[in-house]
């Protein structure tokens, strides 16, 4: 057979990659450590000659076995976001499934109940995100045992694929760029944002505990000196890493070594499939269908769901949001909302579970999310014809709205050479060849088929605007730069789905309500498989801050609930 598996036992026999033959871990932990033996870990397989390299990829230090399986059909992983065309691999590029694309087996759920926990710890979190590592981390740091159960072939989720940042108040950050910030500015902003159908409990905490938020990720090595505004908010709040790079690859990075230092047991490969609860509803464990150790239980007292939204369940989407229905989504793959319908099945209440989040900025026909950011540094926004028809730094229904309601339901992205070179993650657009790029404005309207006149009369406007320091036509709130420096670029964007506001129903210690608002004992939830805290719609930045936070806050009370009942 022409597979990996085939091909190692020709050269050097199952042991090459296995212990023992059938004796698989389902993180695949050894076998993983046999690629990396032979081949080299990924700094020493990146080639600097290739344009795009999976080995030198965003996600980081992740499973070789998440894109080359053994006895099956290998996975592009890199294909699933992006539609890298050239990009081969040995022995075959189809994709294979995964074992939870398979559906739920009811029977073997059953059986593994009947058959009792295979082994019981105190804390179990459900989904390896930025929540879940966050929550895992501080229930571990409590001092609770905790297990960490993601279902994905490698750890990071949805969060993994956040670009912006981290909206705090009252940081460092602030103080040294001269910010004059308060919480209760950042709580009017979010409550505004969401349409006031925020619950203000959880907005305040948001507020008041972001800044510890941010000390808390230093303090596990984190970078977060980069200072922006994103949509909605009044003053520049959004933190990340220096040069402005993307926010997410470099906090999972940080959370995944963090919580290896802390001695988290994290299982990738596994799925959970049922909360399992005692005749008094209280969460006695889960069970788990791990790749290939198949359905079994674990008992806890304490459980928290961190298994993020459902922006890519497109059935859900369809469902709660029909107007959305068939939008590209910028999510992870694993953004399916599974904890959603794990907590509904237990008799957790849901909180504005129809509100769904598009993205004004994503990639024309593609997942790629051109991060708010770009605006945030000083981007307009622009019609096929190269008219401006709305603030760029609105909220996102608000701007998601005004470009459905343009001619062909799309817009371009216009910036010059200085915002490219002081946003780094707009060079790696320029690498995945999503700008136009042009030495005039009116060259760059014929590139892209705007009315030169059009165009070069908004960039004109616009420069305007910025020298007196007021947009007549917008009122935007903010111009960092003018659009003067050749080359020109512009990137072609359409609304796309990037959240959902909706979710479990929690309360301040972020204990999962039941339909009468009374707590599901042992039951915690954070992040985006959580409403309340964005009413109905969130503002850009908020989502990070939120994972952390509620993260923490879910696995310290978890850990307590474990280790004091
Ligand atoms: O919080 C977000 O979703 C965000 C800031 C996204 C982005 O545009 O970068």
């Amino acid at each position: 057979k022409n597979d990996l598996a085939s091909f190692h036992k020709e050269m050097g026999g199952c042991k090459s990659c296995h212990t023992q033959p059938g004796k698989v871990s389902d993180s695949e932990t050894y076998e993983n450590q046999q690629c990396k033996s032979c081949h080299g870990e990924y700094s020493a397989l990146a080639n600097p000659k290739l344009k795009l390299d999976p080995h030198a990829s965003h996600l980081g230090d992740i499973n070789c076995t998440s894109c080359h399986k053994g006895h099956e059909k290998p996975k592009l992983y890199c294909n699933e976001c992006h539609s890298f065309k050239g990009l081969e691999m040995p022995f075959n590029s189809a994709q294979s499934k995964e074992p939870w694309d398979k559906g739920w087996d009811n029977d073997a759920i059953s059986k593994a109940i009947a058959a009792g926990p295979k082994e019981t710890t105190d804390v179990i979190v459900v989904g390896a995100g930025s929540a879940g590592f966050n929550a895992a981390i501080a229930a571990k740091k409590a001092g609770a045992q905790v297990v960490l159960l993601e279902k994905g072939p490698f750890s990071g989720g949805n969060s993994m694929l956040a670009a912006g940042g981290y909206n705090a108040v009252g940081t460092a950050q602030q103080k040294e760029h001269k910010v004059d910030d308060k919480i209760e500015w950042f709580v009017e902003d979010t409550m505004k944002g969401g349409r006031y159908a925020n619950d203000p409990k959880l907005v305040q905490i948001l507020a008041e505990q972001s800044a510890d938020g941010i000390k808390w990720l230093e303090s596990l090595g984190a970078n977060m000196d980069d200072l922006k505004r994103s949509g909605g908010a009044r003053v520049d709040r959004t933190h990340r890493p220096t040069g402005g790079l993307s926010v997410g690859p470099h906090i999972i990075d940080v959370l995944r070594k963090a919580s290896v230092k802390e001695g988290v047991d994290t299982r990738l490969n596994s799925k959970v499939v049922k909360l399992v609860i005692d005749e008094d509803q209280k969460i006695v464990g889960v069970v788990v269908h791990g790749k290939h150790s198949g359905h079994y239980m674990i008992a806890a007292k304490s459980v928290v769901l961190a298994t993020g939204g459902y922006g890519f369940n497109k059935e859900m989407v369809a469902f709660y949001r029909p107007t959305f229905k068939g939008m590209t989504s910028s999510n992870n793959i694993t953004s399916t909302g599974d904890g959603i319908e794990l907590a509904k099945a237990i008799g957790a209440s849901m909180t504005d579970i129809d509100w769904v989040q598009a993205h004004p900025t994503v990639g024309k026909d593609s997942r790629i999310l051109i991060s708010e950011t770009v605006r945030g540094v000083g981007a307009i926004m622009v019609n096929k014809d190269g008219n401006r028809f709305v603030s760029e730094l609105t909220t996102r229904d608000k701007a998601s709205d005004a470009i459905l309601k343009q001619p062909e339901q799309y817009a371009w992205l216009v910036f010059d050479n200085e915002l490219y070179k002081k946003a780094k993650m707009v060079q790696g657009y320029d690498h995945l060849d999503m700008l136009e790029k042009a030495n005039t404005v009116s060259e760059l309207a014929k590139i892209t088929g705007m009315k030169e006149s059009s165009l070069e009369k908004t960039v004109s406007n616009y420069n305007r605007y910025f020298k007196q320091g007021k947009d007549e036509e917008f009122a935007r709130e903010q111009m960092p730069l003018p659009l003067e420096k050749a080359p020109f670029y512009a990137v072609k964007v359409a609304p796309g789905i990037h959240h959902t506001m909706g979710g479990v129903a929690i309360d301040t210690k972020a204990e999962v309500l039941d339909i009468q608002s009374k707590p599901l004992v042992g039951l915690f939830a954070a992040g985006e498989v959580t409403g309340g805290v964005h009413g109905y719609n969130r503002l850009g930045g908020n989502a990070v801050a939120d994972t952390v936070i509620f993260g923490k806050i879910a696995g310290t009370n978890a850990a307590k609930h474990a280790l004091e009942t």
